[in-house]
Formats: structure tokens, sequence, C-alpha cells
């Protein structure tokens, strides 16, 4: 297959087969839905859910040996990872809608520094450490220290984060939306479902990216029923 086979067709992935998602209701299965949309990329969806037991038959395993989701699935091939996934479906079919991820060097280092700040600094070492302690703390145990240290790191980073935002705006890498945005934006709205405030500049931010349609469109595409 040559590099540009990968963009075959909206409705198609580079495997050939259309995109299958797996998993809804989260703010990590919201990412993919949300860059679909934004694609205008047909997809059905396989509507399993968090900590249902859906994400351990041996169908999804086979899958996705990690049990988690989302999951993208392009004929026998599949992806895992939010933020791979909609880095990939940026970059198979971002070039019409100007949705590439940046190829300057600088640029895309500047690209990976918001997408890896958000699912590390964000996501994985504050958001889901409070999910893990206070809303699974009957799997994960009761951990309140560790709670009110992430909820005390998420505002640090979000106040760091608001401080580059305020030289590039209205979007992370400037004039234009990417993928970055939306790791970010679910970044922040997790952290608000949390009750953790946020400075005046992220709400503004948040504003402008959630009123897009395709994040409308995605949010009733991500309900779990
Ligand atoms: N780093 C992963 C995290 C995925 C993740 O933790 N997913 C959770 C739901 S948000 C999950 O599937 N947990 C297992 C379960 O609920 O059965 C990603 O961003 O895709």
């Amino acid at each position: 297959m040559s590099q540009n086979d990968h963009r075959l067709s909206q409705t198609r992935g580079p495997e050939g087969g259309p995109y299958v998602v797996w998993g809804v209701g989260t703010s990590r299965t919201m990412r993919v839905h949300w860059m679909l949309h934004e694609l205008n990329c047909p997809y059905t969806t396989q509507k399993i859910t968090s900590r249902s037991g859906q994400t351990q038959t041996s169908a999804y395993v086979a899958l996705n040996p990690s049990q988690k989701i989302p999951a993208l699935q392009c004929a026998d091939w599949v992806l895992t990872e939010s933020a791979a996934i909609v880095n990939f479906l940026a970059t198979c079919h971002g070039s019409d809608c100007e949705l590439s991820p940046p190829t300057q060097p600088h640029l895309r280092a500047l690209y990976d520094e918001w997408c890896f700040f958000s699912m590390m600094e964000l996501d994985a070492n504050t958001l889901y450490v409070i999910r893990k302690h206070l809303d699974l703390s009957a799997l994960y145990g009761e951990a309140s220290a560790a709670v009110n240290a992430a909820q005390q790191g998420f505002k640090k980073q979000a106040n760091a984060a608001a401080v580059r935002l305020s030289k590039t705006g209205p979007y992370v890498m400037g004039n234009t939306f990417s993928a970055a945005d939306i790791l970010f934006s679910t970044c922040l709205s997790g952290a608000l479902r949390r009750q953790i405030p946020l400075p005046q500049s992220l709400l503004d931010y948040l504003t402008l990216t959630t009123k897009r349609e395709a994040y409308r469109s995605a949010l009733v595409a991500n309900q779990a029923v």
C-alpha cells in the first residue's frame, strides 16, 4: 500500500474497510467521535461502555487485550489509545478540512507537546487518579490525599496551559483548530465535571471549542443510551 492510499475516501480506512468505533459514554471515547464528526467521516459504533463488563468479552479482548475503550477498527486492523486514534484520523483524512497535524518539525513538536501534556499531565496524572481513587475506590482503594493532590495538580497544570494559550490562541496551535484541541478540551470538560475550577481564559476557550457543530453531534453519538 502506498502512502497516498491512506487518503482513500472519507468512508473507509487505510485497510479498505469502514471504520467501527468501539466505545461510548466517556471523555476518552468522546475524542474519537468528535474527530470523526470534524472529518465528516461516516462510521458505525459498537456502543460498549466502561465498567459494564463489555470490555471483557472474548470478542472485545481479541480486539483490545487492554480491555479498555475506545478502540478504532478498520477491517482486521485495530488501533487503541484515544490520542493515537485522533491523530491517526487527522493524518489520514485531515487534509481537506485543515485538520492534518503539522509537518514542519518545530510546529509538530509544539503540537505533540500539547497532545502529550493533555494526555499525561491532565488525563493520566490527575483526572484518572481522581477517577480511580474516588469513583472506583472499591477497586483501586480510597486515597483522599492522592485525590486532593491530583485536584491541585490539575489546577496548577491548567494555569500553566492558560499562560501558554495566551501566547498562541484562540486555539492551542494558533488560528487553526486541531486534534490537539480535542484532547485538551476533553480534559478541561472532565475537570469541570469534577468541579475543578478553571481560569476564565480556559472557560472562554472551552466555549469556543465546544460550540463547534462536530462537538455537538459527537456528544449525541457518544451517548451511552
Ligand atoms: N489511555 C487510554 C485510557 C482508556 C481508558 O482508561 N478507558 C476506560 C474508560 S474511560 C476503560 O475502558 N476502562 C475499562 C472498563 O471500564 O472496563 C485512552 O486514552 O484511550
